[in-house]
């Protein structure tokens, strides 16, 4: 009986050490935020500048069976207004963007990801997470960057961020 306790306990000890999103990734569109990595690798700041910018990005899967154009929506983090919309760009069914917060041209790299750019200056992902829920949400074209849930196909929620590490949402 124990020895079952025991088991029991160190299963239980298991589920609480291991960090698991509160619920899995879902959309109530054809785009759905899967991975985040909020704190971009390296120092955010060297010599008062803005460093890695595009270290610092989200995913974002069509999980739809046509392509769809990004262009309009808008990524609401949900503690900022960095609520710049999507750039035109033609994402293909089942395919993945990273969708970098820096400059950089829009293309599709050579292991089949895609990558778009923001254009910001500076990280505008929060690298501590724990104060708001969710703290990204992807909306549908002309919805409003006001931290609200209007409009909401997909989000994304994380605590404090480790550098350089990806979060499953
Ligand atoms: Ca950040
Ligand atoms: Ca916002």
């Amino acid at each position: 009986m124990r020895s079952v306790r025991a088991a029991v306990a160190a299963v239980l000890l298991t589920a609480f050490l291991v960090p698991v999103p509160a619920h899995a990734a879902s959309t109530t569109g054809a785009l759905m935020i899967t991975h985040v990595r909020p704190n971009a690798a390296g120092a955010d700041v060297k010599n008062n500048k803005q460093t890695n910018l595009n270290g610092e990005y989200f995913v974002v899967k069509n999980v739809s069976k046509k392509t769809v154009n990004l262009r309009g929506h808008v990524p609401d983090i949900t503690s900022n207004t960095y609520g710049r919309a999507l750039p035109s760009y033609n994402l293909p069914a089942g395919a993945v963007v990273h969708v970098h917060t820096g400059s950089g041209t829009n293309h599709r790299d050579a292991k089949g990801t895609h990558h778009v750019y923001r254009g910001y200056a500076r990280h505008v992902l929060p690298n501590d997470g724990s104060g708001r829920n969710p703290d990204l949400r992807l909306k549908k074209p002309g919805s409003k960057d006001d931290n609200k849930a209007a409009g909401t196909l997909s989000s994304c929620n994380w605590g404090k961020a480790a550098d350089g590490r990806t979060y499953a949402c």
